[in-house]
């Protein structure tokens, strides 16, 4: 960012990790809870990478897939028409089903949120060489996951690094509500609303390396910047899911299916609500919840 103050890199957990429910490292948790996010260093080998990333490449050369969001356009200028993200794969292919419900995950899932947990999303970013971002959101305005949240599991199927556009987070926001959401710049983004942050407060970078896994909260506000490099992409592999304790969720993640895989039935939460806008109480930066949102977007 280069801006001389100091990066707050998350602490590599992968070695006090242990097998087992609830076998996270304590300060592992503390940085989760403190922070809103915490990445476990190589959560899959390189050997498991390799082929996830062969696997969703095969797909998108084949074409159009349930779920997705855009169809693909082969000779679009646009990077992201030629690989659109998926989504929803977990429903039709059991490659996507095995790696969303992998103990892996689920374990280090449990730890951080100390029961287990219900999984409702699968996302593919292939985020090739030249293709925008996406602005600073909060997951939980999409999912109104209630009550308690959603949380991510974002893994990284290459380096991710400024400048191919690893993900953004701004360390503590998830102890802010869900905010009101303005116009976003569509030539940096490939969404069209962000969420504004007060001054003082900024985006910082996780660079990752594959079979890395970052978890984050989901109301922690978090995005990416453009794929700047000419020649690598930057693909991720993410599953979203709730806390054990959520009993609705928007109506496109369902059905909410349990960690061994069995569905289970939740109610649908309905869309708009009231919306947290920043304002100035002597010099300091304060929500308050003086907005009104009107959700028409289905998913992230
Ligand atoms: O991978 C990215 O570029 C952004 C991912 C993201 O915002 C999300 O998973 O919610």
């Amino acid at each position: 960012m280069g801006d001389g103050q100091e990066e707050r890199e998350a602490t590599d957990v992968s070695v006090s990790y242990q097998q087992g429910a609830g076998a996270v490292s304590v300060s592992y948790q503390q940085e989760f809870e403190r922070d809103g996010y915490a990445v476990s260093r190589a959560v899959f080998g390189p050997a498991e990478v390799d082929a996830l990333r062969e696997h969703f490449m095969a797909l998108r050369r084949r074409g159009s897939h349930p779920g997705d969001l855009v169809g693909v356009a082969a000779g679009s200028r646009d990077p992201l028409r030629r690989y659109p993200r998926m989504a929803q794969m977990h429903r039709w292919d059991d490659t996507t089903l095995r790696w969303l419900l992998d103990r892996r995950l689920a374990d280090r899932l449990t730890g951080l949120l100390g029961a287990e947990p219900y999984a409702v999303q699968s996302m593919l970013y292939f985020k090739p060489p030249g293709s925008r971002g996406q602005a600073l959101h909060q997951d939980n305005f999409y999912l109104r996951a209630e009550p308690g949240t959603c949380v991510a599991a974002w893994m990284a199927l290459d380096r991710a690094e400024e400048d191919n556009g690893c993900v953004l987070v701004v360390p503590g926001s998830h102890r802010w509500p869900i905010l009101c959401t303005r116009q976003a710049d569509t030539r940096v983004s490939f969404t069209d609303v962000t969420v504004p942050i007060p001054a003082g407060e900024r985006a910082r970078p996780v660079r990752m390396d594959p079979g890395d896994v970052l978890f984050f909260h989901g109301s922690l506000v978090h995005g990416s910047m453009p794929n700047t490099t000419t020649d690598r992409f930057r693909r991720s592999l993410i599953g979203h899911y709730l806390q054990a304790d959520a009993r609705q969720v928007a109506e496109y993640y369902h059905p909410a299916l349990r960690m061994d895989g069995t569905p289970l039935r939740l109610a649908v939460s309905e869309g708009g609500g009231p919306c947290g806008e920043w304002t100035d109480r002597d010099g300091v930066p304060t929500v308050v919840m003086s907005g009104r949102h009107t959700v028409t977007r289905k998913h992230e």
